[in-house]
């Protein structure tokens, strides 16, 4: 790994091991976890720099500590760049996740005890959407809708009579296993109607809207929440965006409302992550992301398969494993045990608990930053296929894993680092 490591090396080999074992995992199999990415080295090379060192509770020019004017141009440069990638007339860039992110607007919109309404957990939704798991649920009341049964796609007539029953402050549009694109004119006219604010959670597919193959929830929505890390491919990480309006609550719900000092380093990982995401040549890739998870789902389909809905629109699709008499769980593990990543999940209305689940989620991101195209999917969805309907031979999964390794391997993730 050359001298870069030679520190970490000398005072802690036992943690640089940890490192090259999961760069060898990384490099040795195929992820299909639609949560995941890899982060190109410009982003980790930021990520990785000596602004991790500085404190700067605050916002630039407002901190509450000296030496902050370079750090300050960090954060400048990454919300300008933000706003300028989403066409948004605010960016927050302080979150440190997805779910902080969320957190901070529900600070901003709602008091403790009121109503938001969300995507149910088990119909594509996520935990920090009010779940009695998370702290939001302890907070707020919360109501949710579905999909509809046959369809398996959002019903707008049906979120539009909840909506109108409960009278929630808050709607939430977006989540982590829908598969369709999401009219987010309907959702908006839906909270309007009900007088209340609409967020949207882009975190999965945002890097979709950056490349212009999704729909843009940025004109129709009070506020946006997103990771930084899925379909964006930048360094862990949350921000929001919003109209100018809800600036100063929005910051104050930030620090100090959830958060102390915010991650320099990070923040300055983004800033190159939405530049790179500006490019035309992130436009393709988010197009490739979309082309290559229709071709995988249209394979897997062909190959007797069940999909959620019956395919995608996205970077993701779900694959029912019920009618193959197995779990999601036993289908992640054979997949892994292969050297395929994709996650269990819960189906909608699965009557499965979520730590056993009829699905498996299959997302695209990953593969698609190695550079596969749609034609290598239709081997890597025979692949899936064949695993899936054989999970309980041993000989099949060797083959696969064989298989599989050569095709990792001849699609490097850093190919300027890997001999
Ligand atoms: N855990 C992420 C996902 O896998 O979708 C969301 O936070």
């Amino acid at each position: 790994m050359g001298s870069l490591w030679k520190s970490l090396e000398n005072t802690d080999p036992e943690v640089l091991s940890i490192v090259q074992r999961e760069v060898a995992r990384e490099k040795e199999r195929i992820n299909l976890i639609a949560s995941e990415n890899y982060a190109p080295v410009s982003v980790i090379e930021a990520q990785a720099s000596v602004l991790t060192n500085k404190y700067a509770e605050g916002y630039p020019r407002r901190r509450y500590y000296p030496g902050c004017e370079i750090v300050d141009d960090a954060e400048r440069l990454a919300v300008k760049r933000a706003k300028e990638l989403f066409g948004s007339e605010y960016a927050n860039v302080q979150p440190h996740s997805g779910t902080q992110a969320n957190m901070v607007v529900y600070m901003c919109a709602l008091s403790p005890g009121d109503l938001m309404m969300a995507m149910d957990l088990a119909c594509g939704g996520h935990l920090s959407h009010g779940s009695h798991n998370n702290l939001a649920g302890r907070i707020y009341g919360v109501c949710h809708y579905g999909v509809n049964r046959k369809s398996e796609c959002l019903d707008y007539d049906e979120i539009s009579a909840i909506a109108k029953r409960e009278k929630p402050k808050l709607i939430i549009a977006g989540g982590s296993s829908y598969p369709r694109q999401i009219d987010f004119a309907a959702f908006a006219e839906i909270a309007r109607s009900v007088g209340a604010k609409l967020l949207v959670d882009m975190a999965h597919f945002s890097g979709l809207v950056a490349g212009k193959v999704h729909s843009d929830p940025v004109p129709h929505a009070d506020f946006v929440s997103s990771t930084t890390h899925k379909t964006l491919r930048g360094p862990r990480g949350g921000f929001v965006l919003s109209r100018a309006n809800y600036a100063e609550i929005l910051d104050r719900s930030v620090f100090p409302g959830i958060q102390g000092g915010p991650f320099m380093n990070v923040i300055a990982a983004k800033a190159v992550c939405f530049k790179e995401a500006m490019t035309d040549d992130f436009s393709i890739y988010a197009k490739t992301i979309v082309e290559n998870a229709k071709a995988l789902c249209e394979k897997v389909i062909s190959e007797g398969l069940r999909a959620v809905s019956g395919g995608t629109d996205t970077h993701l699709f779900l694959i029912d494993v019920r009618p193959l008499g197995i779990t999601g769980k036993e289908a992640q593990e054979a997949l892994s045990h292969a050297g395929i990543d994709a996650n269990m999940n819960v189906l909608p209305y699965d009557e499965l608990p979520p730590n056993e689940t009829g699905g498996l989620r299959i997302g695209t991101p990953a593969v698609t930053s190695r550079g596969m195209k749609p034609g290598h999917m239709a081997y890597l969805g025979e692949l899936i296929s064949n695993v899936l309907k054989n999970s309980k031979s041993l000989s099949v999964i060797e083959k696969t894993k064989r298989e599989i390794f050569e095709l990792a391997r001849s699609f490097p993730i850093y190919p300027d680092f890997e001999q």
